[in-house]
């Protein structure tokens, strides 16, 4: 089944600078639920979006706190899926790629993808609120009850990730919009492309020339913009891209 149309596998094959950009659903198949998944348990009756903003934790902090814990373990439990270890491989064929993601769980470095661009933070990391500096695990008490504090300042810790109506990392923006300013192919995976600025990246990588791939399989606001839609499931769509590029040229 070819899954592009031979022009585009053409350009996809020539490519010398490729970027992916990943959301929620490259997890999907690793039993991490997505943003659009209902929530369950403590906090079925909120959307992500309402949670992850620092309005949210300064008005419940311990309920916030233990959001992200049930998500760490959630996260810490996973195992990186086939599409997690195809980009691995898809990084090895092409000069320049570059994975951008917009996902906290940390499976692409587990999955062994280097130099990752997490745009929205790490859940793995915890932070002190007012100082904005790394705090590790064995530095602080966490008695299951009252919001953890700074271990230097008594500010209140939060997790490493970008909430809403927040900044993203300048250097990791800057980077994802270089890499995407300037390449050949953008790959579009496991997006709903409804967050900004991380949503404007694939516009402006086929603003630039470059061909762009949308891999989802439900259609979002850039199917109408992709040059080619790959409607499945991460998992099983970039082992197959995978298996296309390294397969020797068909006569
Ligand atoms: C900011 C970390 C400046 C936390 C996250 C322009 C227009 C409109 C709004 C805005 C705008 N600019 C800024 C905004 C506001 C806001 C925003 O975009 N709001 C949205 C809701 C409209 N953006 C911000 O606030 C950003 N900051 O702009 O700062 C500023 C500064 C000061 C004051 C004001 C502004 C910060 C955004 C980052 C927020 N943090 N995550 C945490 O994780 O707890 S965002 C979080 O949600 C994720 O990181 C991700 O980015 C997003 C969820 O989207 P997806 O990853 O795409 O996941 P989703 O569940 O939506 O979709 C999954 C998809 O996968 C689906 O399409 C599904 O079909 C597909 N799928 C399912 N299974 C599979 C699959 N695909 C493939 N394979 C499968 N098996």
């Amino acid at each position: 089944m070819s899954l592009l149309e031979p022009s585009q596998l053409e350009r996809l094959r020539a490519a010398r600078s490729v970027v992916a950009l990943t959301g929620a659903g490259i997890s999907a198949e690793s039993g991490v639920p997505t943003f659009r998944d209902a929530q369950t348990g403590l906090w079925a009756k909120y959307s992500p979006e309402e949670l992850a903003t620092p309005e949210a934790f300064l008005e419940r902090p311990r309920f916030v706190w233990d959001w992200y814990v049930w998500r760490r373990q959630l996260t810490s439990a996973a195992q990186p899926n086939p599409g997690h270890l195809a980009l691995v491989e898809l990084a090895k064929i092409f000069p320049s790629f570059t994975l951008v993601t917009q996902n906290v769980d940390g499976l692409h470095t587990r999955a062994g993808s280097t130099d990752v661009v997490e745009l929205h933070g790490s859940i793995e990391l915890t932070l002190c609120f007012d100082e904005r500096t790394p705090v590790s695990e064995n530095d602080y008490v966490d008695d299951g009850k009252t919001p953890p504090r700074c271990p230097r300042c008594g500010g209140l810790l939060r997790p490493g990730v970008v909430w809403f109506n927040e900044s993203l990392p300048p250097a990791a923006l800057a980077r994802a919009e270089r890499a995407a300013q300037s390449c050949d192919v953008l790959l579009s995976i496991g997006t709903s492309s409804l967050v900004h600025p991380a949503a404007g990246l694939p516009l402006l990588a086929k603003r630039s020339g470059a061909l762009l791939i949308e891999i989802n399989p439900s259609s979002t606001p850039l199917t109408r913009h992709a040059d080619a839609v790959l409607a499945g499931p991460a998992g099983q769509i970039l082992p197959e891209l995978l298996r296309l590029l390294s397969s020797p040229k068909s006569a």
